[in-house]
């Protein structure tokens, strides 16, 4: 056993070269340990095992300086820079998170989660080295995914024309989460074939230098490539094949299933939990969608399986031309779905709510200024998404609702958000955006509503308080003034707005004649969130306002019904907050 003796890269050090397969092969059992337990990144750590490995017996972290791309390929270097408790011992397994983070090592440089980030971070390392007249190496480690987007090209434009000290290792395993789409990946291929020799050279071609190395799993090559150019003094890409999911004969198999998941069992890969599946709305939707208008396409930006165009089920679609995956693309996503509906095509594109985040240019010159008339969904944005820092989305509310021109509709249940998505692909006048959480449910009721005019839909009609409930919260509004009529007989007043890019303003001055509070909650942040626009309009009025949402934060690692709670969100607190205020 060498992992035992592990705490840090000076330990990995004191090995012979000889030994790194066996620390690889303990490290590979660590990292399984976990993974299969508690479930995580699988075939994208699976891959970076015997390349980590390398890469801390040659260079000299924390002086050298890593940029993990994404970073969701870390847990081998957090294994092998003093964190390995977190991973063999489950009582620990809470004690680092899935992604590289400053907070919890020296060996971390940046928290990240988001991709195509590492080289312009490592330029940005790189720069400040160089300022301080030091010399350490700065490296980036970056997926051939990763590289389909726009952030991670351009800084490879700038570093062939920087000319100090850079390493940018493109971990090749062929795979993003599911197969890389774009020109790219044809000169990745022939690279592969060729052994690195091929003429066609995407890196050369922008100025860099170059290595390749085929088997990324031969620690000795590994060592030796890495010493090759440890202190070079300009920029090369350190080109090296890898596989997906290497070691679990399952996860390398099927990639794309293997990419990220929960626990499992280790002898055939099976579930510790399956899922019990079922079609989600939004992709009755758009298969339906698909299925019934031969001009309609729906985009993606390599997250095919967020719209439930899985494996198995989008090449029917692909092959028809009405599924595109632009890769990890979300900017040419975004402007390619306004150039379709400009030119008589129905376009919708949809990803998950922090991917946007990069997109707030394009969606809003591109698309919202031209006015075109294309669909966006935002998937499982707000305090029912994702909770970790890196993908938390709790200002998609203040990012899209003040783009002039943009619709942004909040279903409160699968029917509205069915009916929302047929008004949003047969219209012809603007750009509308659907926010689509992950706490949405049926009511079994269907929607008629024209959403072509902007009005709020009134829950429940009561006096003296009104509650207005963003999207999902509308059951626990509902929930909460039932509980205040019983205990005071007071039926309260419950709104859901189902737009939130603007409000409703002939109810909002009915509300002025029985109404003297309005509450108003929202799963997102609540500075400059859809609350806040109720109270503007209501500022030079005796009504009262208190908007309830989320507190301006990086927050993480959260559970939904908590935060919310903490911000006064919840049955119980909203419950007592009103029978409180009709006293
Ligand atoms: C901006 C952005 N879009 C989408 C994602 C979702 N995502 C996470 S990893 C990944 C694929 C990365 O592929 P690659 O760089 O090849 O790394 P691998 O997982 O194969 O090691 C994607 C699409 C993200 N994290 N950030």
């Amino acid at each position: 056993m060498y992992l035992e003796n592990i705490n840090g890269p000076a330990d990995i050090k004191k090995l012979e070269v000889s030994q790194l397969q066996v620390l690889a092969d303990e490290t590979r059992a660590a990292l399984i340990n976990k993974i299969s337990k508690a479930g995580g990144h699988h075939g994208p750590n699976l891959g970076v095992v015997e390349l980590t490995v390398a890469f801390h017996y040659v260079f000299d972290s924390p002086k050298d300086k890593i940029v993990f791309d994404v970073s969701h390929q870390c847990y081998p270097h957090k294994i092998l820079t003093g964190r390995k408790e977190a991973f063999l011992d489950e009582t620990h397994f809470g004690d680092v998170t899935g992604y590289t983070n400053p907070n919890e090592s020296e060996h971390d440089m940046f928290i990240v989660g988001h991709t195509s980030t590492s080289v312009s971070l490592a330029l940005g390392l790189a720069k400040g080295r160089d300022l301080n007249q030091r010399s350490e190496n700065i490296i980036a480690l970056i997926g051939d995914g990763s590289l389909s987007g726009g952030e991670a090209l351009e800084a490879l434009d700038y570093a062939g024309e920087y000319d100090r000290n850079l390493i940018i290792i493109v971990n090749d395993n062929d795979q993003s989460i599911a197969e890389n789409h774009g020109g790219l990946y044809k000169t990745l291929k022939k690279l592969r074939e060729s052994n690195g020799t091929a003429e066609d050279n995407l890196f050369r071609a922008m100025g860099l230098d170059y290595r390749y190395l085929d088997d990324g799993h031969d620690t000795t090559k590994l060592v030796e490539l890495f010493e090759s150019v440890k202190d070079i003094d300009h920029p090369v890409v350190l080109h090296i094949h890898t596989i997906k999911g290497k070691g679990l004969p399952y996860a390398e198999k099927d990639r794309e299933s293997w990419h990220a998941g929960g626990p499992f069992h280790v002898e055939d890969g099976s579930p510790l939990y399956p899922n019990e599946g079922g079609e989600s709305v939004v992709f009755s939707c758009l298969k339906e969608l698909l299925d019934t208008n031969e001009k309609a396409i729906v985009l993606n930006a390599a997250t095919p399986m967020g719209l439930g165009f899985v494996k198995g089920v989008r090449e029917e679609y692909v092959d028809r031309g009405q599924f595109i995956d632009v890769g990890i693309a979300e900017e040419n996503a975004v402007a390619m779905a306004g150039g379709i509906a400009r030119n008589g095509g129905t376009a919708v594109f949809g990803t998950f709510a922090p991917f946007y985040q990069r997109t707030y240019d394009q969606m809003s010159h591109d698309v919202c200024l031209n006015d075109s008339p294309a669909t966006f969904l935002i998937l499982s944005p707000g305090a029912y998404g994702m909770n970790s820092n890196t993908h938390i989305a709790l200002c998609d509310i203040q990012m899209f609702a003040h783009i002039p021109n943009l619709i942004y509709l909040a279903p409160a249940s699968n029917e509205e958000f069915v009916q929302m998505f047929r008004y949003a692909t047969t219209q012809k006048q603007h750009p509308v955006a659907i926010r689509v959480v992950d706490n949405l449910k049926s009511t079994g009721v269907a929607d008629d509503t024209d959403y072509s005019v902007l009005k709020n839909k009134i829950e429940r009609k009561g006096s003296k308080v009104a509650l207005f409930a963003v999207g999902g919260l509308v059951p626990m509004a509902l929930e909460a003034a039932d509980k205040v009529k019983a205990q005071t007989g007071t039926e309260i007043t419950v709104i859901n707005p189902r737009f939130v890019s603007g409000v409703d303003e002939d109810l909002l001055d009915s509300l002025k004649k029985d109404h003297s509070l309005v509450i108003t909650i929202e799963d997102g942040e609540v500075m400059g969130g859809y609350g806040q626009n109720i109270a503007a309009f209501y500022g030079d009025s005796d009504m009262r306002v208190r908007c309830r949402g989320i507190s301006k934060a990086f927050h993480t690692e959260f559970k939904a019904e908590e935060l919310l709670d903490a911000h006064g969100i919840s049955v119980d607190k909203l419950t007592a907050e009103i029978i409180c205020a009709l006293k």
